[in-house]
């Protein structure tokens, strides 16, 4: 591991030094300003920011094209015995955010440009801001493939992320009357400057149809339709070397645009009925990150990404004059998550139907190639598909899917012979379509279970979800294959989530430990002998003012609120979902809302610690439960923030249409990081160490990557609260009742009796009924068994916060402790114990 990170970071020296000429980029930007105006027909006219933004995107864009051809030749030469594959990342999501200042930080070519910029009468952070964020993911999940994909640049690794490009990414979250409205997110709306069409990579990808077998008895696919996947290239630049990494992104087009013979007889809908279900196809990311919305559209975008990308792959390495035998041991195929998990099916109709390999021979280039990470332990997020679906869709890749089921199976019952209730759970078809309870007794096909047994090696994303996917979802496996499950905690690009996000901090952070962290988190760690130095201290609280004050004005901006940058800055921003708790957080809010109004100086006559309570994040269109919390947080906002006698004690702020950039002003401000969700619901958290890293204290549970955290850190350096794993196991397997935990609570009567009452919203008793009968009902998230211990830890923050110097100490301790959570550590162990060929022979 250590040799991959140092190898890296020595190559990486000798590069930089090379692009210290800033005039490429002057020639390159002037020359792409020149054709942005010429195209707008603005001639002569002084440019905007938005022929700026774009001028120096493509201007950036032809300066990494040198480099993607200089990594693709290195990487075409390189020895099959070089010890690392070549790593393909599958993934329904990327959720890059912008791109134009990590490209100029990466080429060191931002001072250049705002040189430039100021002899247009213009500054940088105003151009930088007209970029829409390329928002083609959910959350976490298509966030960690993004910075999976610096850090595979960084670290020199070759490499290629797959996805698809979404005409429509995530959509933008408004808000009316409090309740989120949703709208198309247009992205691609003024064209997308950074992408490079490849007009030259274009795959068959058919669907439909029927399977027919030859005189041979081979077997053949005759697709109904066809479709054409066409590449876009996206350059992702190390910052440390001239290697880049590429996310491929693919785009569908009809093989025959047109019907001619329709479009002759005057049949026009008929005519371009192809051209449409192409479109379709690239129309929209899904926007749920909960459930499977089950549609086929999604079915066939998925078996789209897999076909064009395993196409793309085998042609690379046949160009590259390599021999088909050697494709799994010098290819990895990684699956992130089960959404590209037609992949084995799909790599072994391409072996056995288009290139003539016998089964076992496909099926072990199969295994030596697949891996699998799965994210959730939620059963109901567990995608399975009708078999139905398949057989209509996908006939071929159904029939080696039983072919695949068959001979595992028969595996089963000759090392478990008699245990005909092991073969019913791990099958790859659910033959009752039990899987949830809801699919009226449909066979469907796991895809988890495809994943697991065509993979050579399956991991979970932090320590305790690892752990908890062997002991409950796959224990069944783990059983069968003991060797096959490891884990890979999460990490997260140092470059965009420190350096970039917080200029500040990173300046105060070189000053004291030089700048080696950018390449090496781990260095991080000599801040800890200086956590009692009064002057770093104070830098670093000079610096959170400074950030506060940014989002402050951005929060007076957007929603007419003024907040005190004096107040504590307490947020919570991520997918808006029960198992997180969005909301317990409120019913603090609720407690010490009603808390100041009882007592304005304070429990102890101290008066309160000033809060701004900052939420952020988007509920799934669908997702009843959380658009209600959404207009909850709106309720109480406009109540508690117009009461006079609460003023700046206490401030509640809910932030529309969260996302990357979004993420990028709030956690450089924020002092305290919300992690509360149930433990062993979280599989990981990635913005736990985003807020972490940038000198937030974390509230959490000990659930995901908090855990690995609060070890790293020290375990006092974090505020934990709530019921551990087991606790939570024991409570529900006894038959948990919510009521109890009220009835011995005088202030959570309190609170849900407001919320029950309609106090938030003029009496209106009906419209959180839903939410308060599930609280007393069922509350299968615990927020009442961890209330009174979340509103007392909570207490205990205020405590520190009083004093700013041990709050100052353990923010430095923080930043510290967070060396180990970069994703180049991350992508190192997946190397390692995933996709190294040594991981292939234990
Ligand atoms: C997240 N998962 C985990 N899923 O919730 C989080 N799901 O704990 C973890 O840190 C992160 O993955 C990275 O490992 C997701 O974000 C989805 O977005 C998703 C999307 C479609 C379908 C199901």
């Amino acid at each position: 591991l250590s040799t991959l990170l140092n190898a890296a970071r020595s190559t990486a020296r000798g590069a930089m030094n090379s692009e210290s000429a800033s005039t490429p980029l002057q020639a390159a930007f002037e020359a792409a300003l020149q054709r942005e105006l010429q195209q707008r027909a603005l001639v002569g006219a002084a440019p905007g920011r938005d022929e700026l933004m774009r001028a120096a995107a493509a201007a950036s864009r032809e300066l990494l094209a040198r480099r993607w051809a200089q990594t693709q030749a290195a990487d075409a030469r390189r020895g099959d015995d070089a010890g690392c594959r070549r790593v393909h990342y599958l993934s329904m999501e990327f959720l890059m955010g912008r791109a134009l200042s990590n490209a100029l930080a990466a080429l060191r070519l931002d001072g250049v440009l705002q040189a430039q910029l100021q002899a247009q009468g213009q500054d940088l952070s105003g151009v930088l801001e007209r970029e829409p964020d390329a928002a083609l993911g959910n959350g976490g999940l298509g966030r960690l493939a993004a910075c999976f994909l610096d850090s595979f640049a960084e670290l020199g690794l070759p490499s290629f992320g797959y996805g698809l490009r979404y005409q429509y990414g995530m959509f933008a979250q408004g808000i009316q009357d409090g309740r989120q409205v949703e709208s198309p997110d247009d992205w691609l709306r003024l064209g997308n400057p950074w992408e490079l069409p490849r007009p030259e990579l274009r795959y068959r990808v058919g669907f439909g149809g029927r399977v027919v077998v030859d005189a041979t008895g081979s077997r053949q696919w005759v697709p109904a339709e066809v479709l054409v996947a066409q590449a876009y290239d996206f350059i992702v630049p190390a910052h440390h070397s001239e290697r880049v990494s590429t996310l491929r992104q693919w785009h569908a087009q009809a093989a025959e645009t047109i019907d001619f013979q329709a479009f002759c007889r005057g049949d026009y809908s008929h005519a371009a009925s192809r051209q449409v279900a192409a479109d379709a196809l690239n129309w929209v990311l899904y926007p749920d990150d909960s459930t499977e919305a089950g549609r086929e559209l999604r079915l066939k975008q998925e078996a789209f990404l897999v076909s064009a990308s395993l196409q793309d792959l085998i042609e690379r390495h046949l160009r590259e004059g390599r021999p088909l035998q050697t494709l799994g041991t010098l290819n990895a195929i990684h699956l992130n998550d089960t959404h590209p998990a037609l992949a084995p099916a799909e790599l072994m109709r391409l072996l056995l139907d288009e290139h003539g390999l016998p089964w076992d021979e496909a099926w072990t280039l199969t295994r030596q190639a697949v891996s699998y990470t799965n994210h959730t332990l939620m059963p109901e997020a567990l995608e399975t598909w009708p078999v139905r679906m398949f057989e209509a869709l996908l006939p071929r890749h159904l029939e080696i899917i039983y072919e695949i089921n068959h001979r595992f199976l028969q595996e089963l019952r000759q090392r478990f012979p008699g245990d005909d209730g092991l073969t019913a759970r791990v099958s790859l078809i659910d033959e009752g379509g039990t899987n949830g309870g809801n699919y009226g007794g449909e066979r469907r096909v796991r895809m988890a279970a495809l994943s697991i047994v065509a993979s050579h090696r399956v991991n979970g994303v932090a320590a305790l979800h690892s752990d908890l996917m062997v002991q409950t979802i796959f224990a069944d496996y783990a059983r069968i294959f003991p060797d096959r499950f490891h884990n890979v905690t999460n990490g997260v690009t140092p470059r965009r989530w420190l350096q970039q996000a917080n200029p500040a901090l990173s300046a105060v952070i070189d000053g004291q430990i030089g700048t080696a962290w950018r390449q090496d988190l781990s260095q991080l760690q000599q801040l800890s002998a200086h956590a009692k130095d009064a002057g770093l201290i104070a830098s670093f609280r000079t610096v959170k003012r400074a950030n506060k004050q940014r989002l402050a004005d951005r929060i007076r901006r957007e929603l007419g609120l003024t907040v005190s940058v004096d107040s504590l800055f307490d947020v919570q921003i991520k997918r808006i979902h029960e198992y997180k708790r969005q909301l317990l957080n409120l019913l603090h809010v609720i407690a010490r809302y009603q808390a100041i109004v009882a007592n304005p100086d304070g429990v102890d006559g101290r008066g309160w610690v000033p809060r701004t309570v900052v939420i952020a994040g988007k509920a799934a269109s669908a997702y009843h439960m959380a658009k209600l919390i959404i207009q909850l947080a709106h309720d109480i906002g406009r109540v508690v923030n117009s009461d006079p006698r609460v003023g700046d004690r206490l401030k509640l702020v809910f932030l529309p249409n969260y996302g990357v950039s979004l993420a990028e002003t709030i956690i450089p401000a924020a002092d305290l990081s919300e992690q509360i969700s149930t433990a062993g619901t979280e599989a990981s958290g990635t913005g736990n160490m985003k807020f972490a890293l940038n000198g937030a204290l974390t509230i959490g549970t000990w659930d995901g990557a908090n855990i690995e955290m609060a070890e790293h850190m020290g375990v006092d350096q974090m505020f934990v609260f709530g019921l551990r794993t087991e606790a939570v196991a024991g409570l529900k397997s006894l038959g948990y009742d919510p009521r109890l935990y009220v009835e011995q609570n005088r202030q959570l009567q309190a609170v849900i009796r407001a919320i029950a009452d309609g106090d938030f919203c003029g009496g209106d008793t009906a419209r959180y009924k839903p939410l308060v009968d599930k609280l007393l009902g069922a509350d299968p998230y615990l927020l009442m068994a961890d209330f009174t211990d979340y509103v007392a830890t909570q207490l205990k923050v205020d405590a520190v916060y009083r004093d700013p110097q041990a709050w100052g100490e353990q923010t430095v301790r923080n930043v510290a402790g967070m060396g180990w959570f970069s994703s180049d550590r991350t992508i190192a162990e997946y190397v390692e114990r995933v996709w190294s060929p040594a991981s292939l022979k234990a």
